[in-house]
């Protein structure tokens, strides 16, 4: 099928300008400018024409941090890869990365075969998988050999959650060495658990149970310190290194200076420490605090995180704006930490809202528009080894496009208005001045006039090379 998208501002993270855009397939055919004589015949001859004046079209968006149907405190996220994909589309998210799971005694490549079955054949959008390593010992590390030359090039490690998923710094080393020596990408989850772990067992005797104790057990300095543990092991083996989620300026500082001393290092935050906090949020009276338990954890307003990591975006000392997308609904699942909030599940759902939140951001002049496409599109997709089929229109590219209207807006608060598998929406009240208008993945229409009209199994497997911003 052929598509032109006519009359529209084309964004990309170097500049935006009015031109049309002809797909053929499942690509971008040609990106055409205003005036061209050839216009009129292409306009005549296109199976299909979109008019797109007055709105922007960017690449669709790359979500590389999600959990779908992630195993955690006795349960799991809530969203399948169908829903969880599907919401990503109304969302204007054409690609997410999931992170498929290895716990200790566990064969890596069962683990991936098991996130295979799960996501294959299931999903409305491209998806492709990193892979954490929740046991790291000699067969594990060979695996990581073998899983890159399948297109899994980055590997996630944990400094938290001991029991669990938490690596020790002899085994982060070890694990590092082999990424060094592979050339993928060590994704790190940077909090002392260790620490943690004393202090909620403290809090927990004191007889405070609330989810707000979740924050305040997990105080800035737990993530500050791990992530320069993580930096200077990673500078040690020479291995690039991604750190997810972060929410804490001292933190982000930390990797400012280590990116002032030219190492490869990269910082990710996420829509909610950008705009949801300890007090307004995590505290809320009763249970209701329990949407926002996620980790790292939101942090104290008072102290101006999120004036801070804003500007960090900014300075591209924080590269990418992902979800870590792991919902859970409060019955039976947020509940199970009722009473102690260390038994509630982390997550947050927000993988249909992160285009629209960051958005936001461009209303209220914190960043541009180009670096909108390029916090959520263009360096996602160079990071993690999919550029140039994602995260950029030009010929060649695959057709992932989202047509987006600044005159229109979205309430994305109202929990029965989104597409995610949650009984609850975390972001009631947010109202944003835009809104994703059409969405085209691999060339086909997902959303349109404020429907569905993708399938499930659309979406295929994305083999992915290396991080591209290496020095
Ligand atoms: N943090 C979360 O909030 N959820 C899943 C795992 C994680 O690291
Ligand atoms: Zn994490
Ligand atoms: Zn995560």
């Amino acid at each position: 099928m052929t598509i032109l998208i006519k009359n529209g501002t084309v964004v990309s993270s170097t500049g935006s300008y009015s031109a049309d855009v002809l797909i053929d397939g499942e690509t971008i055919a040609a990106v055409i400018a205003p005036g061209d004589r050839s216009l009129g015949d292409l306009e005549a001859s296109a199976e299909k024409v979109i008019d797109a004046a007055g709105k922007y079209v960017i690449p669709g968006g790359v979500d590389v941090h999600t959990h779908m149907e992630l195993p955690f405190g006795g349960t799991f996220a809530s969203d399948t890869f169908e829903t969880g994909t599907r919401a990503a589309a109304w969302g204007g998210t054409t690609t997410i990365i999931d992170f498929a799971v290895q716990k200790q005694g566990e064969r890596v490549q069962d683990s991936l075969a098991a996130w295979h079955a799960k996501a294959d054949g299931e999903c409305a959008i491209d998806y492709g998988f990193h892979q954490i390593i929740g046991g790291v010992d000699d067969e594990s590390l060979k695996a990581m050999d073998e899983l890159v030359a399948e297109g899994i090039t980055s590997f996630k490690l944990f400094m938290a959650y001991p029991g669990v998923f938490y690596s020790d710094d002899g085994q982060v080393l070890r694990a590092m060495q082999t990424a060094a020596n592979n050339g993928s990408t060590i994704m790190m989850h940077a909090e002392n658990g260790i620490a943690i772990d004393v202090l909620v067992q403290q809090a927990l005797a004191a007889g405070n149970t609330d989810p707000k104790y979740h924050g305040l057990t997990r105080p800035w300095e737990t993530e500050a310190e791990a992530t320069n543990r993580a930096i200077m092991l990673a500078k040690m083996t020479g291995t690039p290194l991604y750190i997810v989620h972060m929410s804490a300026k001292q933190a982000v500082k930390v990797v400012q200076d280590a990116r002032d001393e030219d190492l490869n290092v990269f910082g990710e935050t996420c829509p909610q420490y950008l705009y949801l906090s300890l007090e307004d949020h995590l505290s809320q009276p009763g249970f209701e605090g329990a949407k926002y338990v996620c980790s790292t954890p939101l942090r104290a307003k008072a102290e101006h995180h999120q004036e801070e990591l804003w500007r960090y975006l900014r300075t591209n000392d924080l590269s990418i704006v992902s979800t870590d997308h792991c919902p859970f609904c409060m019955k039976e699942q947020k509940e199970l930490g009722l009473g102690n909030f260390a038994k509630i599940p982390n997550g947050i759902g927000s993988v249909e809202h992160r285009m629209d939140l960051i958005y936001q951001g461009v209303v209220d002049g914190e960043i541009t528009l180009e670096r909108w496409v390029e916090i959520t599109a263009t360096t996602p997709a160079r990071m993690f080894g999919l550029y140039p089929r994602k995260g950029i229109i030009a010929p060649g590219s695959d057709a992932d496009v989202v047509v987006y209207d600044p005159a229109a807006r979205t309430e994305i608060g109202l929990h029965k208005k989104h597409h995610m598998n949650m009984d609850h929406a975390a972001w009631e009240g947010f109202d944003i001045d835009g809104k994703v208008d059409t969405v085209l993945s691999r060339g086909k229409v997902v959303i349109e006039n404020d429907a569905y009209t993708g399938t499930k199994g659309h979406g295929q497997f994305l083999k992915r090379g290396m991080n591209q911003y290496l020095t």
